[in-house]
């Protein structure tokens, strides 16, 4: 006997609304179906008063939101006769590429830049078989390379310029539409390429298609299956806003950044490869890019952690570190439901949570004695 039906991840989940054939052997590892988390304690600190969600994508099979495109984009490669795919990353994509296909049984080739990238992804990869080319660059470098090697090798580019990719990350957007009952206002994202933004946008435009009661089943905008003749009828999109760290901060700068810097390792990305995409998303929902210091967004990571409980990557952070700034700036206006995602989890970089952390880690003998002053010393009121 079942109690409830197993949950078997984002493909079969929106199998109608993703290009895959009743014959695709689908390749997942349970990816999708993320906690989507309203916030309680840090709206309280905040100067007005908006419902605050956070889409806690780091609970994902691997860690983060890239699970989502790399089923599609591993179960397209293989339906494709792929023996091989391959990425750059700046840790994420490269773990997940890893995973997908030791699922698969193929190889992954991925390319990391040299020293940046948080070790927790790096001992994913590891683990799960990939061969690891650490390129004496940065991820742009490494991006470029991939493209060009692609040309000549028998390899399948699982990067976010693979189309399967957004089409597994929309489906962030159905999960939100459907948990709240509507689009929220705004949606904030960290942006490194720009893939995930874009994905997001192309999700809820699919559920507020503009055609609404006229779409039929032929409407390409939908992929063929409009939300409209399933009944779930949304008519808004929420602004997107996307938030990069300061010293890799091209969509600010209004160019490509030659050497990006910042902390948050996962978004040490120069030369976006969803550029034009993401213009495109600015303009269309008249949301913003702006940018957040290092410090601002270890800060929200920081507060994340202590006030909700909710352990993100640094990279992550930088979605709730923005918004808070416009929630208080009044940029977005009092009452507005805002979501979050938080792209990764906490655990991918502990060398940088344990750095910044003040947290108290108190040395005691093995004696009942010590243990109970200290607690009774650290009690909080
Ligand atoms: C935690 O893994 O690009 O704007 O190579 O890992 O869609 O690029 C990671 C990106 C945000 C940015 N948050 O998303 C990679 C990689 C985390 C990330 C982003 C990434 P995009």
């Amino acid at each position: 006997m079942t109690f409830r039906t197993r949950y078997t991840g984002l493909i079969e989940n929106y199998r109608d609304r993703l290009p895959v054939s009743d014959d695709t052997r689908i390749i997942s590892l349970g990816e999708g179906n993320t906690p989507l988390i309203k916030l309680n304690n840090i709206p309280d600190l905040l100067d007005k008063k908006v419902d605050l969600y956070v889409k806690y994508e780091g609970l994902n099979p691997t860690g983060s939101f890239k699970d989502r495109g790399m089923t599609m984009a591993v179960t397209k490669a293989v339906e494709d006769g792929a023996k091989a795919i391959i990425c750059a990353s700046t840790g994420n994509t490269s773990a997940s590429a890893a995973a997908y296909a030791a699922r698969a049984g193929i190889t992954a080739f991925v390319l990391i830049p040299d020293g940046k990238i948080a070790q927790g992804k790096l001992a994913q990869a590891m683990m799960e078989g990939a061969v690891i080319l650490q390129v004496k660059g940065n991820f742009d470098d490494g991006m470029r390379l991939v493209k060009e090697v692609a040309k000549e090798a028998p390899v399948t580019i699982v990067n976010s310029i693979n189309p399967y990719r957004l089409q597994g990350q929309k489906t962030a957007a159905f999960e939100i539409v459907e948990e709240l009952g509507r689009a929220p206002d705004f949606h904030c994202l960290p942006v490194g390429n720009a893939g995930n933004i874009t994905a997001h946008w192309i999700g809820y435009s699919e559920y507020a298609c503009e055609k609404g009661a006229q779409a039929t089943a032929a409407c390409a905008h939908c992929n063929g299956v409009c939300p409209y003749a399933t009944g779930s009828i949304v008519t808004t999109r929420p602004k997107m806003v996307g938030y990069q760290a300061s010293g890799s901060a091209p969509f600010l700068r209004g160019e490509m950044v030659d050497d990006p810097e910042t902390v948050a390792t996962a978004i040490r990305i120069g030369h976006p490869q969803s550029w034009d995409h993401a213009w495109k998303v600015h303009k269309e929902s008249g949301g913003w890019f702006d940018e957040c210091s290092d410090e601002e967004i270890l800060a929200a990571q920081k507060l994340l952690a202590e006030k909700e409980g909710v352990f993100c990557e640094p990279a992550s952070a930088t979605s709730v570190a923005g918004a808070m700034r416009d929630i208080n700036s009044g940029k977005i206006p009092e009452n507005s439901c805002v979501v979050c995602t938080l792209t990764g989890h906490g655990l991918k970089d502990p060398d940088t949570a344990i750095k910044q952390s003040n947290a108290p880690v108190i040395a005691v003998d093995a004696k009942l004695e010590q243990v109970k002053s200290a607690i009774l010393e650290n009690m909080t009121d």
